[in-house]
């Protein structure tokens, strides 16, 4: 049995969505094909995997969903301008990153802010290991400056039992856990381990320059044995932070989001990444690093507006150690 909210209708959990068809899981385990009602579908609320759901069973094994149970926690992303829902009701995040090719401590700080701004508590998860064995201990220092107590599991698909041993760990029977992280990391592989049965197709990155293939191409909930709940979602393009911060910004700031257009990252936060077109005008000359300094005062000022006592604390911390390791650097 799994641990379903009990409520007056049947509770079912959506474990996959495309569009306007969901499936859904039943307390039992059994498995429905399902739809919304229309007034749901109409609503500013869709229901998105991970979501406990009422309804109603019709034509033998079909799920009617009626209304949408209230969610514990919901994972977001920005893509531009838009926040999209990437799930709900997560419990652990495991950010998975891989220790060669995709390696990026400011990616992880992104998505670790994802996952505290969500109200689930993130893993840092460094796949690959046996692919660099030199870089490997200061990889691990490098993300023990950013994790702050967050753990940092290192693992090998060569290694089933030590990957089961580390994952499980955080995997009890009232977890829902996510992989997220960039195509070809091993997100699918450390899945099927961990629940001991090809569940998803794994596919070798490209040989040219080490990027994953977008071998996953939807999220899907599996539970597993033991009762807990694990997402394998597709390998994310890029990690947008999302918040309130961006209409603020455009207006109060037009000079520097006009530049952002031209920033690599389309979530440049303008401080240290690369290709940063903000960075770049105040290295020619041609906009005056005051401005700057303004924009990250209102963003963070709005940040900390919208964040909770334990993710401001989180925050600061993060920010204090940045700057040190900035002198550091210097
Ligand atoms: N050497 C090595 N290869 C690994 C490891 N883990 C996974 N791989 C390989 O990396 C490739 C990509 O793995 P996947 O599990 O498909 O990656 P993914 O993160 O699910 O990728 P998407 O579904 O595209 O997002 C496969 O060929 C795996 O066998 C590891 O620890 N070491
Ligand atoms: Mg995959
Ligand atoms: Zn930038």
């Amino acid at each position: 049995m799994l641990n379903f909210p009990t409520e007056q209708q049947p509770t079912a959990r959506i474990i996959f969505q495309s569009h306007d068809h969901y499936q859904v899981i039943f307390n039992d385990r059994s498995v429905h094909q399902a739809t919304l009602t229309g007034r749901l579908q109409i609503g500013d609320d869709l229901p998105v995997i991970g979501d406990f759901v009422s309804g109603q069973l019709y034509d033998q094994d079909k799920f009617l969903i009626t209304a949408l149970l209230p969610r514990q926690t919901l994972l977001t992303r920005s893509s531009g301008q838009q926040k999209q829902v990437v799930a709900a009701n997560i419990t652990t995040v495991f950010v998975t990153m891989s220790l060669n090719a995709d390696f990026s401590v400011s990616r992880v700080e992104r998505y670790l802010t994802l996952a505290w701004d969500s109200g689930a508590s993130p893993v840092i998860v460094l796949t690959k290991a046996d692919l660099e064995p030199d870089l490997l201990a200061a990889r691990q220092l490098e993300l023990a400056e950013i994790a702050f107590g967050v753990p940092i599991i290192t693992t090998t698909n060569t290694d089933p039992t030590a990957i089961k041993a580390e994952l499980l760990a955080y995997l009890t029977p009232t977890t829902t856990a996510i992989f997220v992280g960039s195509s070809g990391v091993g997100k699918s592989t450390l899945l099927n381990i961990v629940a001991m049965q090809q569940l998803q197709a794994t596919k070798a990155s490209r040989a040219n320059d080490g990027k994953g293939r977008h071998t996953t191409t939807a999220r899907h909930l599996y539970y597993l044995a033991n009762g807990a709940a694990l997402i394998d979602s597709p390998g994310l393009r890029g990690v947008g932070v999302a918040s309130s911060t961006t209409t603020a910004a455009t207006q109060n700031f037009p000079d520097i989001t006009e530049l952002a257009r031209l920033c690599r990252f389309n979530d440049c936060q303008h401080r240290s990444e690369p290709g940063c077109a903000v960075q770049a005008a105040i290295t020619a000359g041609s906009l005056n690093p005051k401005r700057l300094t303004d924009y990250h005062r209102l963003t963070r000022e709005i940040e900390y507006a919208t964040m909770n006592s334990r993710q401001i604390t989180a925050a600061k911390i993060k920010r204090m150690v940045g700057n040190k390791k900035n002198l550091r650097r210097h």
